[in-house]
């Protein structure tokens, strides 16, 4: 039943030709697309005023980014009260128009 599923998606998808032949980087489509990842670390620094947390974070697959020490914009609405320094957070980081990544969820680890 599953292996029918499937084939019918891959039928379906090459009976697309239209959709196969746009433009493997179309800016426009993506520009729609959310582009998030889930990560962990350690916080280093908060500024509370600025919303701005530096997080020694690990590798975040989604993203491919590898393990570094980095600035984060905290989205309005997110809780700062789990970014003190020393403390082990986990958190969602989705990029914005700017092309930065900001921080949409902040939970202690
Ligand atoms: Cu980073």
């Amino acid at each position: 039943m599953l292996r029918n599923l499937a084939l019918a998606a891959v039928l379906a998808f090459a009976a697309t030709p239209a959709l196969a032949a746009e433009p493997a980087h179309d800016m426009k489509a993506m520009s729609h697309a959310t582009v998030s990842g889930e990560g962990s670390g350690t916080v280093k620094s908060v500024d509370a005023a600025k919303r701005s947390v530096v997080i020694v974070h690990g590798p975040i697959a989604s993203l491919q980014w590898p393990g570094m020490t980095m600035p984060f914009a905290v989205a309005p609405g997110v809780d700062l009260a789990p970014a003190k320094p020393g403390a082990k957070v986990a958190f969602t980081v989705e990029k914005q128009a700017d092309g930065s990544f900001a921080i949409i969820r902040l939970a202690a680890q």
